[in-house]
């Protein structure tokens, strides 16, 4: 077995959009970190705004792959998984991280399925059910505030929240057995925005100054830059806060040009991953 460490991300490919594979595969390789993909549904172009999509499930792919590579001794150090294609490819992720696991390997869960106090088309109230059992066998979750209202059964809320409602999610999420809960899109105030840490004892914050424009992709290259920066040693709460700064920095990268609707310009933040690895 290699010593180097070997990550497999499961999440969509979204031909186009800056979303998903196309944004969790190039940010994993900013950081050095070996990556196997294993895409969970082929799309023309992701969901969020526009008109129509192409949608190749690739759901019965999945416990092939994990045969062949058991044949093949191929393992991995830690899953990150993102969009799945089907509710019955968390049963079939759940046999993967049995399989092919490294001796401690860890699986990091964004349940990418919710935002803006609504799920994404194609997923439903049955989704978030079998979504639940995943977040109860992962080490860290990283859902946003909305993903972790509709995991919670905590209302969601627009705008600012309170240190009491957080506590709330976080008890709720504990209750369907989360461990590390990483919260994002985590604000008191209107001029700052940040995550929420949980790994079981006092929620700890990281905020930074809020940027005005929704945008559509964040939460992958958040999820992408806290796998990278937590597999490379930082604790969870640095790892956070370093994917907040880049989410921050593509942003950035991408206000004024009102016809890059779809997503962020997150190539132009990967300095800051390949200039701070050690
Ligand atoms: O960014 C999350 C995401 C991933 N993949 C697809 C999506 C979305 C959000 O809408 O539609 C296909």
């Amino acid at each position: 077995m290699s010593k180097d460490i070997r990550i497999l991300t499961i999440q969509d490919i979204s031909c186009v959009g800056q979303c998903s594979l196309t944004v969790a595969l190039p940010i994993l390789s900013a950081f050095g970190i070996e990556t196997g993909v294993l895409p969970t549904a082929v799309l023309s172009n992701h969901t969020g705004g526009y008109s129509g999509w192409t949608f190749a499930d690739l759901t019965e792919e999945i416990p092939k792959i994990d045969a062949q590579w058991q044949k093949e001794g191929v393992d991995f150090n830690a899953f990150y998984t993102g969009y799945l294609g089907s509710a019955k490819q968390i049963e079939y992720i759940k046999r993967l991280f049995k399989d092919v696991s490294r001796p401690g390997a860890e699986l990091i869960v964004d349940p990418a399925m919710a935002d803006n106090g609504k799920l994404y088309a194609g997923f439903d109230e049955a989704f978030v059910e079998d979504m639940k059992t995943l977040v109860a066998q992962a080490d860290i979750i990283l859902p946003n505030i909305t993903e972790a209202c509709f995991l919670s059964g905590v209302e969601y809320l627009d705008g600012c929240q309170t240190p009491e409602y957080i506590e709330k999610i976080m008890q709720g999420l504990r209750k369907i057995g989360a461990k590390k809960i990483v919260l994002t899109g985590v604000g008191f105030t209107a001029d700052k925005l940040g995550v929420a840490v949980n790994e079981g004892g006092s929620t700890e914050y990281r905020f930074e100054d809020y940027v005005d424009r929704r945008s559509h992709g964040t939460g992958d290259i958040f999820a992408s830059v806290f796998t990278g920066a937590y597999m490379q040693g930082d604790s969870i709460a640095d790892a956070a806060q370093f994917a907040a700064q880049v989410v921050i920095e593509s942003i950035k990268q991408t206000m004024g040009d009102d016809d890059h609707w779809y997503g962020v310009k997150f190539e132009k933040a990967l300095k800051m991953i390949t200039e701070r690895n050690r």
